[in-house]
């Protein structure tokens, strides 16, 4: 049976949730019984801490351990108004806030000697397509941007660069209780969430090749 990590993040930026968190969790404990959403997986999940370099060196200890076939990380960006498959992340660090630990990296690259970027190695049309389908609304984003969310992304790819295993991230939105008292900012309810999640985490697990149907923005 092929095993899944999926990472969450601790809350930053003055929030006292994070969805990804919330999402993880639920996606681990739903009944995944139904023939829709039956799970052949074994999902496994992470907390990581907002920080630069933390994150990834987490990560790093439980991959060895665990030899998990598929990794993707979830992170909350505020200004989504969709569930956002990530196609890549960029090897630079350029903190608009400090992370949960105070460094506020400007221009850094997050490994030297690295490429200037990877690609998600994940089905990524395929993943958006099944929660589109099913009702979500959902996007591919090409720019994860240049806080801990990326750098957890190229950290993972990084890891994996080389092996059979693939990952990649996904951004979703605020939940509606974290919006409640802030003007024009989105939100996604916690169900709606985690019934396109099901279909993404499922249509990375088949393993297939990848389907040719838009994903590009103009800007
Ligand atoms: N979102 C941040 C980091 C943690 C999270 O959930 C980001 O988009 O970089």
């Amino acid at each position: 049976m092929k095993k899944i990590l999926l990472t969450g993040f601790e809350p930053f930026g003055g929030e006292t949730i994070n969805p990804s968190l919330e999402l993880i969790k639920r996606l681990q404990n739903d009944d995944w019984s139904t023939a829709e959403e039956g799970r052949e997986f074994e999902l496994h999940l992470l907390q990581l801490p907002v920080v630069f370099g933390k994150s990834v060196a987490r990560l790093k200890t439980l991959i060895n351990e665990l030899n998990p076939d598929i990794v993707i990380g979830i992170g909350q960006a505020g200004s989504r108004t969709a569930l956002s498959i990530e196609r890549v992340a960029i090897n630079v660090d350029d903190a608009r806030i400090a992370d949960n630990e105070g460094d506020q990296p400007i221009d850094r690259a997050i490994n030297p000697a690295g490429p200037a970027a990877y690609f998600s190695t994940l089905p990524i049309k395929r993943m958006m397509k099944a929660a589109q389908d099913a009702g979500v609304p959902t996007i591919i984003s090409n720019s994860a941007g240049t806080y801990v969310c990326n750098h957890l992304m190229y950290g993972i790819l990084d890891i994996l660069a080389g092996t059979e295993k693939i990952g990649g991230f996904i951004h979703i939105p605020f939940l509606p209780e974290q919006v409640v008292n802030k003007a024009n900012y989105a939100s996604m309810d916690l169900e709606v969430m985690l019934k396109g999640l099901k279909m993404i985490v499922k249509a990375a697990v088949t393993g297939e090749e990848d389907v040719k149907v838009v994903g590009g923005t103009l800007d």
